[in-house]
């Protein structure tokens, strides 16, 4: 089967190697490294009280991250799943520490973006790993073929927003949950209807991606909000990621949360 026939059926697919791991260490790095990304991280607590942190902007911006949101390997693979363009919602740093980053719930993306004005559910994430994503540290998790259910109801569950936990439980009983490990450099495109979640890290290791967000062009959210609409994007070929500034672009606009 085909990628994009895969992530239309299963509502998620794995590319392994998506970019070299040297890559994907070297963004680690650089990651690491940025005060400005450090300095717009937030936490978000789950059911047990444990933070996972996050830095989320809206525009790619001129640096090795918003390259990677908009390299031309990226557009095309996402654009292919939802068969027609991909264009560039919001992107996140997602940062789950090692011994005490917290877990995500279950739930769908478009459990949250409906509120975002997006008249429709044709849009899709792409998970980069930047450490590698394992059953110890936290990997994502997915709840195979569960985005052809459409969008469940969500609520509040600690500082996140969680499925309705009796349709989650129906679901569990019919698909089975996949762990989704990767090695630094692999991706996942997925659905945003698809049920998925992830453990606490209680692992000696960091487990840290990249995630961009998309919805396809004729999707652009109905609200008068610069954030959720659509941007110029110039895409940039796929072995230019890391020709962009080491460290983010301070032009950015992060999402800030208190
Ligand atoms: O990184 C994770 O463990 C979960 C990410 C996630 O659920 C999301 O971005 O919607």
């Amino acid at each position: 089967m085909e990628f994009a026939e895969t992530f239309v059926d299963q509502g998620y697919v794995i590319l392994r190697g998506f970019v070299p791991s040297e890559t994907a260490k070297a963004l680690k790095d650089i990651a690491a490294d940025d005060k400005v990304m450090a300095a717009n991280a937030y936490a978000r607590t789950d059911a047990a009280g444990r933070q996972s942190k996050v830095t989320l902007w809206y525009e790619p911006g001129d640096d090795v991250f918003g390259r990677l949101s908009c390299s031309d390997k990226m557009i095309g693979a996402v654009g292919a799943c939802l068969g027609g363009e991909a264009a560039f919602f919001h992107a996140k740093l997602m940062q789950k520490e090692a011994r005490s980053g917290g877990a995500w719930e279950w739930h769908q993306d478009y459990g949250y973006w409906y509120d975002d004005g997006f008249l429709s559910a044709d849009m899709a994430s792409c998970y980069v790993a930047l450490d590698p994503a394992t059953r110890e540290n936290g990997c994502l998790m997915v709840m195979p073929e569960t985005h052809r259910y459409g969008r469940l109801r969500h609520v509040a569950v600690g500082e996140q927003t969680g499925a309705d936990m009796a349709r989650v439980e129906a679901l569990q009983s019919r698909h089975e949950t996949v762990y989704v490990e990767l090695d630094p450099g692999d991706a996942v495109i997925f659905h945003s209807n698809l049920l998925h979640s992830s453990n606490p890290n209680l692992s000696q290791t960091s487990r840290w991606g990249l995630i961009s967000s998309f919805f396809r062009g004729d999707n652009e959210s109905v609200l008068d909000d610069p954030r959720f609409r659509k941007k110029a994007i110039e895409p940039v070929p796929h072995d230019e990621i890391m020709a962009g500034a080491k460290g983010s672009d301070p032009g950015k606009v992060f999402l800030s949360v208190s």
